[in-house]
């Protein structure tokens, strides 16, 4: 049984399976992000509940705290009582938007970290390390990803090291499998595509980081700052010319129009902190556009938090209660607010993989491209 299956395609759009050690998911996923071994104020049985089976941690947020704690008690999934599977970011990402001083060395990164100002390396070598103590199922190779207005030297710069990185990555990835470290059909390792907005070092990146084994090829570098064209562009550009055989990942992205645009250019797999964080802020997602339940206007609302919704708390409670519960401050609002944002998109995706296996995304697209978001 291969790691990836393809089982169905529509246009560019892809259905498919990834299987794991303990459990095998559908693509297209939305993979809910648990930073710190835990999404955001839900329990792990409310995330099963949903039906959710693949989230992402942070290595650069677990590798600072608890550290090494982690490996101690059984590894991420033990400790966080999470029985089926876990894609861990390499910390690249986060170094550059966290960390106080960076500064590249000795074929790293240094930095200083955010909680309490001490120094650390990061380097392919040492965040496959870490993964690996971790015990993630999905490891991402170390990348550079500059910001979306970085100017062209700080672009190449950027891409010669992610490409270097990717292959000392690899290369360790390779010998420590031939050791007998850790098991490579349990876990995997996925490369990053980076090249900013431009067309042409995106191609050269592509070329690069795919001829390297991975088991899987992520876009990294967009939703930085772009602007909606530049990154859809891209998309359209790359997407449909990734590795057919390979699950593509679109990393940090993010909204309803998003995702529709990636996935009609063939992604498989995302990740946001959109649901989650939003839904601290009171801002609900719906079929029918987003809203915030600290408004006026749902003081008096006995109406569910979206009337297409079947998830638990639409069955049950009401704008006015959760605006209340917002007013008054109290953790109930954010924790209610976090189960329908990614029940909502959990059915989002549900519905996409359907029309793709029904032959019917160009109508799913249509539909959910015209509700504003
Ligand atoms: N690289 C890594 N993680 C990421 C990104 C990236 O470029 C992004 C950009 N959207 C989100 N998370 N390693
Ligand atoms: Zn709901």
């Amino acid at each position: 049984m291969s790691f990836f299956e393809v089982t169905a395609t529509d246009g560019q759009a892809r259905t498919g399976l990834l299987r794991f050690a303990n459990c095998t998911v559908p693509t297209p996923i939305f993979m809910p992000v648990g930073t710190r071994a835990t999404v955001k104020s839900l329990w792990q049985e409310q995330l099963e509940e949903i039906g959710y089976e693949l989230i992402l941690g942070n290595t650069y947020h677990l590798y600072l705290r608890p550290g090494r704690l982690i490996e101690r008690m059984g590894g991420l999934k033990r400790f966080m009582s999470w029985d089926h599977a876990v894609l861990t970011d390499s910390g690249g990402f986060q170094v550059f938007s966290l960390a106080q001083m960076t500064k590249f060395q000795e074929d790293g990164v240094l930095f200083q970290s955010h909680i309490d100002g001490s120094r650390h390396l990061f380097t392919p070598e040492s965040v496959l390390e870490t993964q690996l103590w971790l015990g993630s199922d999905i490891m991402m190779v170390l990348d550079d990803c500059p910001p979306g207005d970085a100017d062209e030297r700080r672009m190449a710069d950027a891409l010669n090291r992610t490409h270097c990185w990717a292959k000392q990555a690899m290369t360790e990835y390779e010998r420590r499998a031939d050791r007998g470290d850790f098991d490579p059909s349990v876990q995997r390792l996925f490369g990053i595509v980076q090249g900013g907005i431009h067309e042409s070092l995106r191609l050269e990146s592509l070329g690069v980081i795919s001829e390297l084994p991975f088991a899987g090829i992520a876009l990294g570098g967009l939703s930085v700052g772009e602007s909606r064209e530049d990154m859809y562009r891209i998309l359209q550009a790359i997407g449909p010319r990734m590795d057919a055989t390979r699950p593509r990942y679109l990393m940090g992205v993010g909204t309803i129009p998003d995702f529709l645009e990636a996935i009609r250019n063939g992604i498989d797999m995302f990740d946001c902190v959109l649901p989650t964080r939003n839904a601290r802020n009171g801002q609900a997602l719906t079929s029918n556009g987003a809203l915030n339940l600290r408004n006026a206007t749902h003081a008096e609302s006995s109406l569910p938090v979206d009337e297409n919704c079947s998830c638990r708390v639409c069955r049950r409670y009401s704008r006015a209660y959760i605006r209340h519960l917002f007013q008054t401050g109290e953790m109930l609002g954010p924790e209610l607010l976090t189960y329908h944002n990614l029940a909502f998109f959990y059915g989002f995706f549900a519905e996409a993989r359907e029309s793709i296996h029904n032959g019917t995304f160009p109508a799913f697209f249509e539909k959910w491209n015209r509700i504003p978001y």
